[in-house]
């Protein structure tokens, strides 16, 4: 199950925790629109998706999905490395089911704070469009996941500051804006089912 902290400045290797403050999946929704789910790692396996999986993927229209598994064996390695943990945003969505292994999804908070989520398997994670964040693996260099889309993917990153000027951008900060006036009535942690 996902674990969530602010985290220090120190510069030295970005795969350490770098713990700050831990805090909650409702506080990272909260201030950042990041939503969490958790399932049972036997209830994610293609043959035996937990109905409450296959309610959210129709719910959401995910209709799209593929694998993606990031260790030294993948093709151009460090390359990829520094693309995942260059600050970028998005115009969809970002969804990953993890399947196996353990990273760190780096988030920012509406004051540009940075909130680093420790993922693992069985954890589902969707970073709404406009959002800055960044990934890393942690110590163990071994994740796999399923990636999830609604329709035709589109994996472009959009690093910092050119993300700034996108259309995408301006609907999340008015969508945390919102929340922050009204509260955010969303947020689930699905209990094992
Ligand atoms: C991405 O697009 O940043 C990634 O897919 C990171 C790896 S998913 C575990």
């Amino acid at each position: 199950m996902v674990q969530c902290w602010y985290m220090d400045d120190r510069k030295e290797d970005p795969q350490d925790d770098h713990l700050l403050e831990e805090i909650d999946t409702t506080t990272l929704c909260d201030r950042t629109g990041v939503e969490v789910w958790y399932f049972h790692p036997d209830q994610i396996r293609p043959d035996n998706e937990s109905p409450s999986l296959i309610k959210l993927k129709k719910d959401r229209g995910y209709t799209y999905e593929d694998e993606i598994k990031v260790d030294p064996s993948m093709e151009n390695y460090e390359a990829k490395l520094k693309t995942f943990f260059s600050e970028h945003l998005h115009s969809d969505e970002e969804i990953r089911l993890i399947l196996e292994g353990s990273g760190f999804f780096d988030v920012r908070d509406r004051e540009d704070k940075w909130m680093r989520i420790h993922v693992f398997a069985g954890d589902l994670i969707i970073l709404p469009a406009g959002m800055y964040h960044r990934f890393i693996p942690d110590k163990h260099n071994f994740i796999r996941a399923r990636r999830l889309f609604v329709g035709e993917p589109i994996w472009t990153p959009i690093n910092r500051p050119d993300g700034d000027a996108h259309p995408c951008r301006e609907v999340y900060v008015e969508h945390l804006h919102h929340n922050d006036k009204n509260g955010i009535e969303k947020h689930v942690l699905e209990p094992i089912s």
